[in-house]
């Protein structure tokens, strides 16, 4: 197990000191007087899982204190290779990420996993849930498994994921890995907060190519056809030819890096340690050309954007003075009576007349 009894503890937040004001722009603080961070810091697994549970509260004052949290951990992240996996449901990511990570611990390392599955709520359990496939893991002592936080738009349980990342990595977690399930965005929102995006396929007959989501190819670093075995084996063979040529065909997603294609099979535990090669030497490549830095640093411009976005969306969609006035907008837009470009002039200004309201409003 994940060590539930972490994962249940609410953290109390009257044991904390609020010293900082919330609304001044505070820097990142060499002081960790946080009372969690310290025992983060010092790798205690129980303090990261409160802290965790902190930041994924959407109670006002644990939000104060999570921002408190997170600005003091700041310098003590970065230090962990981050490694994002997505693929349709059943493909077998749980199961290889259980093989991979008891591999790395193997090779004595920490390693959490993270999971974005904004699904969660409506599916009633995460993608974690089916813990049974990550018990070895998830009873390692060196490793730590968080399901998805339930609930909320893809873009708070993303932010939240950041945010547990930047934790895990000040507990000095070697590997983070973020599991996603294949649904579109939430593919782009594990990409975004990861230095290596796996994409795990499996065995398809060529037409099936054919219909997959270019897109999601094109954010790819390492392709993994995961069943290559048994009867699966030269279907497996076939299609990651085939990937490999549909690959080739795309733009390198960077000049350091062409997506490679690697055949797997988690359940037999085979290639596993091609994979972490495959890792290591795209970290080499990225980390020697700067690349990787400069990704990191664009990662996090591209999620204060996504905040922000993000932020103004939920004013305009739930404030009780505006939010009618843009459904009716949005309507008349749908119904081609309005120019799209005038409506957006026109919630814009209203926006604008908003600003003391602003404050208060962070999504989730
Ligand atoms: N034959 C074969 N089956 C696998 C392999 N990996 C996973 N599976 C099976 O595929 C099913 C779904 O696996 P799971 O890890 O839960 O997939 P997820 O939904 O992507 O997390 C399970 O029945 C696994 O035993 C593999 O490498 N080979
Ligand atoms: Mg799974």
């Amino acid at each position: 197990m994940s060590d539930p009894a972490c994962d249940s503890t609410h953290y109390s937040p009257s044991a904390a000191s609020d010293t900082s004001s919330s609304c001044a722009v505070s820097r990142v603080s060499a002081v960790a007087t946080h009372p969690l961070a310290k025992r983060i810091i010092a790798g205690e697994r129980r303090a990261l899982a409160q802290g965790i549970t902190l930041i994924e509260s959407t109670r006002a004052d644990h939000k104060s204190q999570a921002d408190i949290l997170l600005t003091q951990l700041l310098p003590q992240t970065g230090g962990a290779v981050r490694i994002g996996v997505s693929g349709t449901p059943g493909v077998g990511k749980s199961t290889f990420i259980e093989v991979l990570g008891l591999f790395l611990v193997g090779l004595g390392k920490r390693v959490a996993v993270l999971a974005v599955d904004p699904s969660s709520v409506r599916t009633g359990g995460s993608i974690l849930g089916d813990k049974t496939r990550m018990e070895g893991l998830a009873c390692h002592p060196d490793a730590f498994i968080r399901p998805s936080p339930s609930g909320g738009t893809l873009g708070g349980v993303a932010r939240r994921t950041r945010e547990s990342l930047l934790l895990c990595e000040a507990a000095g977690f070697d590997v983070v890995i973020v599991e996603t399930v294949g649904v579109g965005q939430s593919e782009v929102a594990v990409a975004g907060m990861s230095d290596i995006f796996l994409l795990m396929l499996a065995p398809a007959a060529g037409d099936e190519l054919q219909g997959m989501k270019r897109g999601v190819m094109e954010l790819a670093d390492l392709v993994i056809v995961n069943k290559a075995d048994g009867d699966f084996r030269r279907h497996a063979e076939r299609s990651a030819g085939e990937y490999r040529a549909a690959l080739h065909l795309m733009r390198p997603k960077s000049p350091h890096w062409s997506a490679r294609v690697l055949l797997v099979s988690a359940l037999e535990e085979r290639g596993i340690e091609e994979v972490w090669a495959v890792v290591q030497e795209h970290r080499a490549a990225l980390g020697s050309s700067g690349e990787r830095e400069a990704q990191r640093v664009l990662q996090a411009k591209d999620w204060m954007w996504r905040e922000v976005v993000d932020a103004v969306e939920t004013v305009l969609r739930t404030d009780v003075e505006v939010a009618p006035e843009v459904a009716q907008v949005e309507w008349l837009v749908l119904n081609g009576e309005l120019l799209p470009t005038r409506a957006a002039q026109h919630i814009l200004q209203t926006f604008c007349s908003l600003s003391g309201k602003i404050a208060g409003c962070i999504p989730e």
